[in-house]
């Protein structure tokens, strides 16, 4: 399992035996992994090589470290294929997750410059501006901030947008939903961030920019999103 005699790091090597064994589910999400004393007498290997393999699958979101407690095995995280124009809702059934949203604000607000100028309006229009925290299976995922145009995506409510706004644009409102172009990039969550996402502070976020077009190219959505980047991940594969 350790090779000593492989140019491959052995530190390395060790987060890759850990890594299976958490894929095999050997060891289980939430569950301790063994003390540093049980690799070192296991494996014969260093304390600190011990401690480097642990630290980058920590840093990867494959382990988490609980003060006094000890190292824990994170949840898998869950995967978005850049393919496809999908919900919240649906990107977490399709997993098996249970959707659900904790609502923090709810109000129509009139648009900024930049707001106005994403979602081709006129600057000051009634939009409406929503944050919410999206969960799967209870567990904070993303912060999620939307904002519609008040007189295209009419009759909001709180109930609506704790179900699915997708659902009602599509279903109650009849309007085709059609594309949308997105930019995620890397950042440190922000203080205000912290507590809605459960996270400590200096935690990655993946921050996507989203604007979403109807059929007729009129621009129905502007979103900010931030994602907790220890439980999330996008996959996209590409042809050549
Ligand atoms: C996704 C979309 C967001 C959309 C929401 C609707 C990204 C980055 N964002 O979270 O733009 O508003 O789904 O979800 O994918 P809902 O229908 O569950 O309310």
């Amino acid at each position: 399992m350790i090779d000593k005699n492989s140019p491959i790091p052995i530190y390395h090597q060790l987060e890759e035996y850990i890594k299976s064994q958490i894929e095999s589910g050997e060891l289980k999400p939430d569950e301790a992994i063994p003390s540093e004393r049980v690799y070192a007498d296991l494996f014969k290997i260093s304390r600190m090589t011990i401690r480097q393999a642990l630290t980058n699958l920590v840093n990867d979101g494959y382990l988490y470290r609980q003060k006094g407690k000890g190292t824990f095995v994170n949840q898998k995280k869950v995967e978005n294929r850049l393919e496809g124009m999908t919900s919240f809702t649906e990107d977490m059934k399709e997993r098996g997750l249970t959707p659900g949203s904790r609502l923090v604000s709810f109000e129509i607000i009139p648009a900024s410059r930049k707001i106005a100028d994403m979602l081709h309006l006129a600057e000051h229009t009634p939009v409406f501006e929503i944050k919410r925290v999206r969960l799967a299976d209870d567990a904070p995922l993303a912060l999620e901030t939307t904002f519609l145009p008040a007189n295209l995506v009419k009759g909001l409510t709180e109930e609506i947008i704790n179900h699915s706004l997708y659902e009602y644009i599509e279903e109650k409102l009849s309007l085709t939903i059609h594309e949308a172009t997105q930019q995620i990039e890397a950042t440190i969550a922000k203080e205000h961030e912290l507590p809605l996402l459960e996270i400590d502070r200096g935690s990655p976020v993946l921050l996507i920019h989203r604007t979403s077009y109807l059929k007729d190219g009129t621009p129905f959505e502007y979103v900010k999103s931030a994602y907790r980047a220890d439980r999330y991940k996008f996959v996209h594969s590409m042809k050549r």
